[in-house]
């Protein structure tokens, strides 16, 4: 039976990638920091199976890794570890490098000293273009970021996670470890952590919604920036890219997006018309506070290379993403976490 360890498995992806890796029949050791309160939530799924374990640990603690990679002897790591928020990384740089570059360095050289070294995936960003695209006409009316764009970080999380991109190359390169780094531009999902901008969004859209239901106040929506564009996917259909990196025969580098590209007001504007409002100005405010010190103004990938070489393309349009998150909210958000019978024992390794 194959073996997978995921830093990260409490977030979206790694509660998404645990579910795909045991229909797979994989055996998955899911890392979770120590916490106060319990934090598996979006393992609701994962943790009824008994191929699933969760172990305690943390990607900047280089013992601990070292002890559970040996221990387990994984075919497969991914690390999806990380401080995520952009905004956040600006306010937190130095927590952001240490989980985000020392962490994924601890990784690679634990595999680095393993005589039987395990195949390695490492969650890099489009946040690392910056403000970097490629133009194929003069105009420039499509342009877009591939594998081949320079990078030009803009924030304290993109330069760490240039900094792991590029030790990951680095450690393929010099020491012949199966290492590949997925490219992923933003994907959302009813997982989504709720202060990014979309999930911030639909649990707003439900809240408002039960307030013109029931004759509540009606609540305001304070935004940032609703101009800079993203290339928005949906979750579940990005972890299968990740296992797919692993099963080449060659480790490599890919892009993975949809190609197109919208306004955070587009969001707002099908958010709002998924409750049947199609004048969202009266109900959002813009706040100053919200915006950055630098700001990644335009996002489209083009994942031609995974489409060739992985068989991956996405499905889910933005549409469909932006009421399959709306109807999850209203439906009551995480339903499940009261319906949960048993948090995850912490298997200490
Ligand atoms: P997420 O929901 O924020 O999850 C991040 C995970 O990292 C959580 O499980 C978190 O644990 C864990 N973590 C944080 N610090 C850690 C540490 N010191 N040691 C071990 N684990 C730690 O992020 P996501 O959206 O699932 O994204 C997964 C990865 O892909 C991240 O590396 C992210 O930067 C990258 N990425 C995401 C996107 C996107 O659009 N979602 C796009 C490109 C790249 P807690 O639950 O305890 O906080
Ligand atoms: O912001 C603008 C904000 O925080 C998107 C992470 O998963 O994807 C994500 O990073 C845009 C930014 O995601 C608000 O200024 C406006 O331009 O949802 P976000 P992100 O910064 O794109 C990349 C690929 C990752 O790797 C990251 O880990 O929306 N914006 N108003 C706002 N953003 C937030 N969060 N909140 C607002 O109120």
């Amino acid at each position: 039976m194959k073996r997978a360890i995921i830093y990260g498995v409490t977030g979206q992806d790694g509660s998404y990638l645990s579910e795909f890796l045991l229909n797979k029949g994989y055996k998955v050791y899911g890392v979770t920091r120590r916490s106060s309160i319990d934090n598996t939530a979006r393992l609701h799924i994962s943790l009824t199976n008994k191929r699933f374990k969760l172990v305690q640990g943390d990607v900047t603690d280089l013992p601990s890794i070292y002890r559970l990679l040996n221990n387990v002897q994984p075919h497969e790591v991914y690390n999806l570890a990380a401080q995520s928020h952009v905004g956040t990384s600006f306010e937190q740089p130095t927590n952001t490098w240490n989980v985000v570059a020392q962490g994924c360095m601890n990784i690679l050289e634990t595999i680095r000293s393993m005589s039987k070294r395990p195949r390695f995936y490492q969650a890099s960003s489009s946040e690392m273009f910056g403000d970097s695209f490629e133009c194929d006409d003069s105009d420039c009316l499509e342009a877009y970021q591939d594998e081949y764009t320079v990078f030009n970080p803009q924030s304290p999380y993109a330069v760490a996670k240039l900094a792991a991109h590029q030790a990951t190359t680095l450690y393929r390169d010099s020491y012949g470890i199966f290492a590949c780094s997925g490219i992923l531009f933003n994907h959302e999902s009813e997982r989504r952590g709720e202060n990014f901008v979309t999930r911030k969004v639909t649990k707003y859209i439900a809240k408002l919604h039960q307030a013109l239901d029931e004759g509540g106040d009606i609540p305001i929506l304070s935004l940032g920036n609703l101009n800079v564009e993203r290339d928005w996917g949906y979750a579940p259909e990005y972890v299968e890219a990740m296992w797919l990196m692993l099963q080449q025969e060659n480790p490599d580098d890919f892009v993975i997006s949809t190609g197109e590209t919208w306004t955070i007001e587009d969001f707002v504007i099908e958010a709002f018309r998924c409750i049947d409002i199609y004048e969202y100005k009266d109900y959002v405010k813009i706040d100053e506070k919200l915006r950055r010190p630098s700001e990644v103004y335009y996002l489209r990938g083009k994942s031609d290379k995974a489409k060739e070489l992985l068989g991956w393309s996405p499905k889910v349009s933005f549409e469909q993403l932006v009421k399959i998150m709306v109807d999850h909210d209203i439906q009551g958000g995480y339903g499940y976490v009261e319906d949960q019978l048993s948090y995850g024992e912490v298997w200490n390794n």
